[in-house]
């Protein structure tokens, strides 16, 4: 009987944030890569499009008209999902009909005026902004005493269905810690009450030792403040954690330098994302940060999800159907071949690359 490998053997592996396992088929990537990456038509945007919603001076689908921002801007989502001041009430009746009321607050954040540009296109001190937007945006509504979280995020690209390529992410903030975040916080939780420590950190740590390190190296990009990684468990092909390398709980907590280099590691992480397929690489992508509840949470280590759904080309993506839906998720290349790739591209932008 040969030994176990989990290089080569079919393996599971569990995701300590939420308990949830993936299934890695590593044998099924024996074959030889074939190397053939298809190119997505050229994106030739214009800088003002008269047609978007997003754009500066432009109508809004809800009637309302954008100012004429010369960086970001933020405004209510005008088909909000959350409606705030509504009545608070459980009318559960058994355990079939749970049932309780909901408010909150959606917004808009457009990163930029200029419709051509998405995130790694922009200049640092730009991005920097975004990230200033990010945490006064968790400041603010986690402030409001009916808004105990904040949930911060960005849907890219068309085959993640977002309705416009105009660069923008949104913000839903809300009465109830949502699904995701409350499992992570029972398991951050859990740990910190076992080891003193945290989860995220402890994690970061064996990383970052390569002598501790399983499987290989998972690091893509780091910098004095930041780490990006495709975690251990990863279900998305390329997807990254993005950890503060401090003891931080939520976004508004970050500190100057620690806001640069963050904008800094995020255009060198998305550069290197758009330049694995030479295409603006489509994700959805979010902050996890502490509940907004006025508790403290030292359990908690914010960070950042990447979930790209790419595989083998810019028109090859993964579909999360079949086994994933109705078992585990699975994947063939591993977590570590997938930074590998990330690891072995360019920092400089095709875009930009093409136009030297
Ligand atoms: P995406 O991030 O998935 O593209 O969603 C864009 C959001 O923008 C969506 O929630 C809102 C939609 O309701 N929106 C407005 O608030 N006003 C508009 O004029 C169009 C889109
Ligand atoms: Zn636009």
């Amino acid at each position: 009987m040969i030994a176990f490998d989990p290089t080569e053997h079919p393996h599971r592996r569990q995701n300590p944030l939420t308990g949830e396992w993936v299934l890695v088929s590593p044998h099924r990537t024996k074959r030889p890569w074939q190397g053939q990456v298809e190119k997505a038509p050229p994106d030739n945007r214009p800088r003002h499009d008269p047609t978007c919603y997003l754009c500066p001076g432009n109508e809004r689908a809800g009637g309302r008209r954008n100012p004429d921002y010369a960086s970001t801007f933020v405004f209510d989502n005008d088909f909000a999902a959350l409606l705030p001041d509504g009545p608070r009430g459980d009318v559960s009746a058994g355990p079939f009909f749970q049932t309780q009321a909901e408010t909150g607050t959606c917004r808009v954040i457009c990163f930029s005026p200029r419709h051509d540009l998405t995130l790694p296109e922009m200049e640092v001190e730009d991005i920097r902004r975004v990230v200033d937007v990010w945490a006064d945006q968790v400041t603010e509504l986690g402030a409001r005493p009916d808004i105990n979280y904040v949930q911060v995020f960005e849907n890219k690209g068309a085959v993640m269905g977002c309705s416009n390529p105009h660069p923008h992410g949104q913000v839903w903030a809300n009465y109830s810690v949502p699904q995701l975040p409350s499992q992570e916080d029972a398991r951050q939780r859990a740990y910190y009450e076992s080891a003193g420590r945290s989860l995220l950190l402890d994690y970061l740590d064996a990383e970052l030792d390569a002598g501790e390190r399983i499987g290989g190296n998972r690091i893509v990009v780091e910098n004095e403040h930041w780490v990006a990684l495709v975690p251990y468990w990863a279900v998305w092909p390329f997807e990254t954690l993005v950890l503060p390398r401090r003891h931080v709980t939520a976004l508004p907590d970050l500190r100057d330098g620690e806001r640069t280099a963050l904008a800094g590691l995020l255009k060198r992480l998305l550069t290197r994302y758009d330049n694995l397929f030479e295409t603006s690489f489509p994700y959805s992508m979010g902050w996890h940060g502490q509940p907004t509840d006025g508790d403290a949470h030292p359990h908690w280590q914010l960070h950042a999800h990447y979930f790209p759904p790419l595989l083998r080309s810019a028109t090859v993506k993964k579909f999360m159907v079949g086994y994933e839906m109705l078992a585990t998720p699975q994947r063939d290349i591993t977590a570590e071949q997938a930074a590998a790739r990330l690891r072995a591209v360019s920092e400089v932008h095709y875009r930009a690359e093409i136009e030297r």
